[in-house]
């Protein structure tokens, strides 16, 4: 009886101050195989990325570690690594948010590449604005 592989998906993220955009993304990714592996932005990168994280990379590792459809978690800490990784983990599938559509089409040559829609009304960035709101109260 031949066993099948898993179908793993890949995809990347800061994932800081995780809100339900977030785990729509992760649920709707990791429905799309077997398992979800996440390229999780170190600090420095989401510094690169123009973010300054509320969590550290190590809280925020944890947290999504913790999710059930998550089953690993590495560091992401350069934009160039995707090709390696989809390699080395033999990614099926690679997802990200339509905020990036185009953005990756190069990883075609390497696996299948979906874009899932944004969940609107919500960002970290909103949360942020809305924590600092409050605390002027
Ligand atoms: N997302 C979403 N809906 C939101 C907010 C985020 O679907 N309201 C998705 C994004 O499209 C992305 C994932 O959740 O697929 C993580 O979002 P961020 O943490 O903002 O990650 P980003 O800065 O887009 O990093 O190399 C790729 C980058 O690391 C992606």
């Amino acid at each position: 009886m031949n066993v099948r592989r898993p179908k793993i998906i890949i995809t990347y993220g800061s994932f800081d101050v995780l809100h339900r955009g977030h785990i729509n993304l992760l649920r709707r990714a990791r429905a799309l195989g077997d398992k979800l592996y996440v390229g999780l932005s170190s600090d420095p990168f989401n510094h690169a990325k123009g973010k300054l994280s509320v969590f550290p990379y190590r809280d925020r590792k944890l947290i999504l570690e913790n999710l059930k459809f998550v089953d690993r978690v590495f560091k992401e800490s350069s934009w160039s690594q995707k090709a390696r990784d989809i390699k080395k983990y033999q990614a099926d599938t690679f997802v990200i948010g339509d905020d990036w559509r185009g953005k990756f089409d190069e990883l075609k040559k390497l696996c299948r590449v979906v874009y899932l829609s944004r969940t609107g009304g919500i960002s970290t960035t909103k949360i942020k604005r809305r924590i600092a709101a409050l605390h002027r109260i």
